[in-house]
């Protein structure tokens, strides 16, 4: 049987060739045991959907994307929150399945719940507000007047807002996103799958005699992690340790451990 593959936050922008290099390869050598992939969010450190535009720094994982669809591979995509109306990309150019903000879906008898992970924390008013100002369909359609070429001069100025990279708290006994996903359990969920964190997290709760299961699946900027799934192996958290593409190209790595971006 073959298996889904769960990714997320890569982050690339223009100088991060290599790395989406990495990203493609990845694809490309488990394209053949590959039944699904699931992006959950924040790709790219920067998307707005145009119609029939892409951004050319994106193109090559782009085209590898629509390579997997067009061989029959299911894809969905959660997005993130760095992700804006991502729409007909997804569903149109991809041929794939968008969530702008969470999925439910039944994997193997499983209730599996599937998000981004930004906006787990109650208490984070500031982050609420930012979304709620920028995700609506209002903004979206003011900055389709400006086009692709202004909107991604104003990409800069938005990625290097605080309240685009909130930080989940360290010092809590149990971090927003494990305290999100034990009550999406209780509601009913089997499976809480997350990322935005950048971390890979795996945590096993029991609910009236039920085991449910959350996993971060991490990040491609640090962990270079993955959730793969498997009816006969289950769920496993994953990381590519195959090396950067060689190239002369300089390299650029985030290396922002601390928390969400
Ligand atoms: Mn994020």
């Amino acid at each position: 049987m073959k298996s889904w593959f769960f990714i997320a936050d890569a982050h690339l922008s223009e100088d991060d060739l290599l790395r989406q290099q990495k990203l493609i390869d990845f694809l490309e050598s488990n394209r053949d045991r590959m039944s699904c992939l699931v992006i959950l969010g924040d790709l790219f450190d920067f998307w707005f959907g145009f119609p029939d535009y892409i951004h050319p720094p994106y193109r090559p994982l782009c085209e590898t994307l629509v390579s997997l669809t067009g061989s029959g591979i299911r894809l969905i995509y959660c997005e993130g929150n760095h992700d804006f109306s991502m729409g007909p990309f997804v569903t149109e150019t991809l041929q794939g399945e968008l969530y702008p903000r969470f999925a439910t879906l039944e994997l193997n008898g499983q209730r599996v719940w599937l998000g981004h992970g930004d906006g787990v924390d109650p208490r984070d008013l500031r982050y609420r507000i930012y979304r709620a100002l920028l995700k609506n369909p209002i903004m979206y359609r003011l900055i389709q007047q400006l086009g692709p070429r202004r909107t991604w001069k104003i990409k800069e100025y938005l990625s290097n807002r605080s309240w685009m990279h909130r930080r989940q708290p360290m010092d809590q006994k149990i971090p927003p996103d494990v305290h999100f996903a034990r009550e999406r359990c209780r509601d009913g969920s089997d499976v809480v799958i997350l990322a935005h964190t950048h971390r890979p997290a795996q945590e096993t709760f029991v609910y009236n005699g039920r085991t449910c299961y959350y996993f971060n699946v991490g990040d491609w900027v640090e962990h270079f992690s993955y959730l793969s799934y498997s009816p006969e192996g289950g769920f496993v958290l994953g990381r590519c340790d195959a090396a950067m593409p060689s190239s002369n190209l300089p390299e650029t790595v985030l290396t922002d451990s601390s928390g969400a971006r």
